[in-house]
């Protein structure tokens, strides 16, 4: 090789490799989102799964709970019989709106929020109503500080029957 082909070949290496660069960063990114996205659906599909082994309301028949009161029902027992409900022991909760704006961080970087509201069939589509109805809509939200993936939602429809 001449000294001219030695320098051209370095400006062509050195052209090849920012590129090459670019690129792994962006296959890295990636990687990143996909995991990001696998997890918050874990973590979401997780409380899911908790709350489906629940009862449909506080009562065992209708008249289901008021709207106003959905969550908690701190002067009652649990699951166990006769621990009362509390904020800190979800394990011990008898119905799935005991979780009605219940958050936490299932692990580092990600944190989950909990809604549990009445819900009505309007049309083709489910929508909350600030009424009582038969069903109750489950929305388990987890968002993660990764920028491109924001919030990853799973809702239920439950039935009392
Ligand atoms: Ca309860
Ligand atoms: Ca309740």
């Amino acid at each position: 090789m001449t000294l001219i082909e030695i320098i051209v070949v370095i400006v062509v290496i050195s052209l090849i490799i920012p590129a090459l660069l670019a690129t792994f960063t962006q296959v890295n990114l990636r990687s990143v989102d996909s995991e990001a996205i696998v997890n918050s659906l874990f973590y979401a599909e997780n409380l899911m799964e908790e709350m489906r082994s629940r009862r449909f309301d506080e009562n065992t028949e209708s008249p289901w709970t008021n709207p106003a009161n959905l969550g908690l029902d701190t002067s009652t027992t649990g699951v166990d019989g006769s621990t009362q409900e509390n904020s800190t022991d979800h394990a011990n909760w008898d119905d799935i709106d005991d979780y009605h704006g219940y958050s936490d961080s299932p692990a580092v970087n990600y944190s989950r929020l909990i809604s549990v509201e009445y819900a009505d069939l309007s049309g083709t589509s489910w929508v909350t109503t600030a009424g009582v109805s038969n069903y109750k809509k489950i929305t388990v939200s987890v968002t993660s500080v990764f920028a491109n993936i924001g919030t990853v939602s799973l809702e239920m429809i439950v039935s009392n029957y």
